[in-house]
């Protein structure tokens, strides 16, 4: 069963959905908790054949010169141009985030692109002194292999994007497993990226991208394959040391992008009207499901009694509807068990003496069967232990501060360490916040949110959220092996270390 707008959309796409459906895997839209289409799910054997040819297609895809790989990253780029508002507009249907933030996904895939395309002419290795005589040392990168990619619902096609741009111009193959909440925006994402390879030519090989369209139990499959050099998952923490374990059984790499509990201190000369929109745009933007969501905010005691009410205020207001709506700035939640989940986190803040500001589930209109609900604020009495957890909703706990050095260790007490934020026009707290003793995580910004990151630095964080990093600066190396080479260009063959072996 498909909706006639999917139909369209998914047709605008070049997706063939005859080839997909089935009656394993429901993608339901969380606009109206209908389902959207019916899906089979690759069997074991037919996991392992996608994997065979990615690994064949890798050992073609390897012998193509990088800034040609780039060609390919290049039509992909453009096809996204071309397809931006469809496949924005599935985004949206399938996970449940506003049609802006639809966008804004798909323009961070066209970005990772454009990123792509320019590294492919920059992978770059060192040059290095040697300290024997008439000898040269230098390192090369080389491609690593098939890259599996495990992504999650919330950002259903991006992840994947950060991770295949790098991965192609770095001369690997890319094995997919998306969400089984949102299989159709991958099928989408894939079928344009075929469109690219139609139009790419011979050069790439079949099975270059290959899609696994499963559960769980396809998912660990593709984690346990030898062929597979590098898993790079982003999920939850628990998901995410599975997956640790057994690569490092086989001792393979891992890119893990896993929970985060992001905080930000608002201090004394914060420009407030800024951190107002900062505040509100992280705790609520994708329904508080964003892995660098704004969770905990560390508020001054000189301004928390403006700060604090004037969040009441707006957030009382957040226009919380169908996310399809130009209007609408909250959409719903993705499913009954996060709905569960956010209230049962709320039922023990209460417990632990927070005062629970929203949170209530909102009823709109044509969508009984989806879960709307009017983000949360938690004024909390200091940091709790339920504060340490991350819930995967709009719920922002705010606690009052008056030192420094105790809003820092607040935001590193917790076991995640994604995102971080300070507002402050203050020279010395700012340096304070970014430095060796400040926040722990992979992301400290200044006044700007903990989330919606430019795809131009490393993305990822520490701790529980995995060490991994993603998308910009030098992530790319962990797409590649590097290989270090001694040449000798003298007649004599000096040893390292000045070691004298005579025969
Ligand atoms: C995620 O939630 O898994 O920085 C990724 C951000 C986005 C990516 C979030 N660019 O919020």
């Amino acid at each position: 069963m498909t909706s006639p707008t999917i139909q369209a959309l998914l047709s605008e796409l070049g997706v063939q959905l005859a080839d997909y459906q089935g009656e394993a895997i429901h993608s339901i839209s969380p606009i109206d908790g209908k389902p959207l289409a019916s899906l089979r799910a690759d069997s074991a054997s037919e996991v392992q054949a996608r994997i065979t040819k990615a690994h064949a297609a890798y050992l073609q895809w390897r012998s193509i010169p990088a800034p040609r790989r780039g060609e390919l990253v290049r039509l992909f780029g453009e096809e996204l141009r071309t397809h931006k508002a469809a496949l924005g507009q599935l985004v949206t249907m399938e996970a449940g985030k506003i049609l802006q933030e639809g966008l804004g996904e798909v323009q961070e895939m066209i970005d990772i692109c454009d990123f792509a395309v320019g590294l492919s002419r920059q992978l770059y290795g060192l040059t290095i002194a040697s300290e024997r005589p008439g000898h040269r040392m230098m390192e090369q990168w080389h491609p690593v292999g098939v890259v599996g990619v495990i992504s999650a619902f919330n950002f259903p096609v991006a992840v994947w994007a950060w991770n295949a741009a790098l991965a192609f111009v770095c001369g690997d193959s890319v094995v997919w497993k998306p969400s089984e909440k949102t299989p159709l925006t991958a099928i989408a994402t894939h079928a344009l990226f075929m469109k690219a390879v139609a139009r790419f030519g011979s050069d790439a090989p079949d099975g270059l991208a290959e899609i696994i369209i499963g559960g769980r139990d396809s998912g660990a499959q593709m984690v346990e394959d030898k062929r597979i050099a590098l898993v790079s998952a982003t999920g939850s923490t628990r998901m995410g040391k599975q997956v640790a374990e057994v690569c490092a059984r086989r001792l393979t790499r891992t890119i893990l992008e896993l929970g985060g509990n992001n905080a930000m201190i608002v201090a004394p000369s914060a420009d407030l009207e800024m951190a107002v929109r900062a505040i509100t745009f992280s705790a609520v933007g994708t329904a508080g499901q964003r892995c660098t969501t704004l969770r905990r905010l560390f508020v001054h005691d000189s301004i928390y009694d403006t700060l604090v009410p004037r969040l009441k205020k707006i957030y009382a207001g957040l226009p919380v509807g169908n996310p399809l709506e130009k209007t609408t700035l909250v959409g719903p939640l993705v499913d009954a068990s996060s709905y569960d989940a956010m209230q049962s986190s709320l039922a023990v803040a209460k417990s632990e003496q927070g005062q629970v500001f929203g949170g209530d589930r909102v009823n709109v209109a044509g969508c009984e069967a989806a879960y709307y609900v009017r983000p949360a604020l938690v004024e909390m009495p200091t940091q709790t232990t339920t504060m340490h957890h991350e819930t995967f909703a709009p719920i922002m706990y705010i606690v009052r501060y008056s030192d420094l050095d105790q809003a820092i260790d607040w935001n590193n007490e917790v076991p995640q360490g994604l995102s971080s934020s300070i507002f402050t026009t203050d020279m010395r707290e700012a340096e304070r916040f970014v430095s060796a003793t400040g926040s722990d995580c992979g992301i400290a910004n200044v006044n700007i949110g903990p989330s919606g990151a430019e795809i131009g630095g490393a993305f990822g964080g520490e701790k529980d959220t995995g060490g991994g990093r993603e998308s910009g600066s030098d992530a790319w190396k962990a797409y590649m092996r590097r290989t270090t080479n001694t040449f000798n260009y003298s007649h004599a063959l000096p040893l390292a270390q000045g070691i004298s072996f005579d025969i």
